[in-house]
């Protein structure tokens, strides 16, 4: 197991000097930023992002995400050009060393949220889902003002792509989620890089939009599209335990077991009703999930990837970016060690 912190390069208000006084913190999760969705990351991009954090003493061996253009999940005729982009930056990442992608194809919409500081009794704010909210906020009869929305689309071309996704259900987005595997997982496999779906965040279907990596039977769908390594899974704990449905515990043994986990997202969420859910600090005591048992399904399966704290809570005033400020996902990047070394020793 190697514990990672997820860290958006220079920008980011949380500094490298920071993250690297987190003693059991070895590596670095990040991405490109600034190259269009679609286009190749050049060599030069890569070391660009990579030098700081291995100056840092830091490894330089997730990224996440490299986002899948809206072209590729619609199966549009532009597809080809846009899968050949992909294969080039695999390429690129493999040479400088990177290990582990972590990517989603979800459509239009990646994470969802109906607040990205939700209060907490204890002054701590986090990040909710509350269906009903989510649900009057349909794009297609309102203006969108989703927290944490992406504003790169005007709501015109936003309608436009919601259109477009009506000719494509689940069975269409499972081709074309193939189509792209297909062609990319023999790169993936030249080039010493394992890819790892996220799950969709949460799983189930939005706005009239199709999601299909929702629970176990469509993590073993994805295996078997293509039979390999290369072609795995992110478990984010928190993403897919927000559906009680999810036997997060069974999961995890599962997949590990099948040596289909090369990347770990450790959070909690307390699910508060039907679809309504809040993230939680880490413990297992703060929520839904019991994390000992699934990082013990992890362990006893012979997991062996990278993991990292997910989401945090804001706390201390921190006001961080939602979901990745410092201090809580330090806490929970400490709290999943401590279990982690439990865990081993237990086993001897
Ligand atoms: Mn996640």
């Amino acid at each position: 197991m190697q514990m990672t912190f997820r860290w958006y390069n220079n920008g980011d208000a949380v500094k490298l000097e920071q993250i690297r006084q987190l003693p059991y913190v070895k590596g670095i999760v990040t991405a490109v930023y600034d190259i269009p969705v679609g286009e190749v990351w050049t060599e030069e991009a890569i070391a660009a992002i990579k030098k700081p954090i291995v100056d840092a003493g830091l490894t330089f061996e997730v990224i996440e995400s490299v986002p899948v253009h809206e072209d590729i999940k619609l199966g549009a005729p532009t597809r080809d050009a846009l899968i050949d982009n992909y294969c080039t930056t695999i390429r690129n990442l493999g040479k400088a060393g990177v290990k582990c992608i972590c990517y989603n194809f979800m459509p239009v919409f990646d994470w969802l949220r109906s607040e990205l500081q939700h209060p907490m009794a204890d002054g701590s704010k986090c990040l909710a889902f509350d269906r009903d909210t989510v649900l009057a906020m349909d794009p297609s009869v309102t203006e969108l003002s989703l927290p944490g929305w992406d504003e790169s689309y005007t709501h015109a071309e936003l309608l436009s792509l919601l259109d477009k996704y009506k000719a494509v259900d689940e069975e269409k987005l499972w081709a074309n989620l193939g189509y792209f595997l297909k062609k990319i997982i023999p790169v993936c496999e030249e080039s010493g890089i394992k890819m790892a779906i996220h799950p969709d965040d949460p799983p189930w279907g939005i706005f009239g939009l199709p999601r299909i990596i929702t629970g176990r039977d469509a993590l073993d769908r994805l295996c078997k599209t293509v039979d390999s390594p290369a072609n795995g899974i992110t478990l984010c704990f928190g993403s897919l335990g927000c559906n009680p449905q999810n036997d997060m515990v069974a999961i995890a043994a599962e997949f590990a077991k099948r040596d289909r986990i090369p990347f770990v997202h450790a959070r909690n969420i307390y699910i508060s009703g039907e679809r309504c859910f809040n993230e939680t600090a880490h413990l297992s005591e703060c929520g839904s999930l019991d994390m000992y048992k699934i990082l013990e399904a992890l362990y006893e399966n012979g997991f062996d990837g990278y993991i990292r704290p997910d989401h945090g809570r804001n706390i201390w005033n921190e006001n961080g970016r939602p979901g990745y400020g410092l201090y809580d996902r330090a806490l929970g990047a400490s709290y999943v060690c401590g279990l982690w070394e439990a865990i081993e020793k237990s086993h001897k």
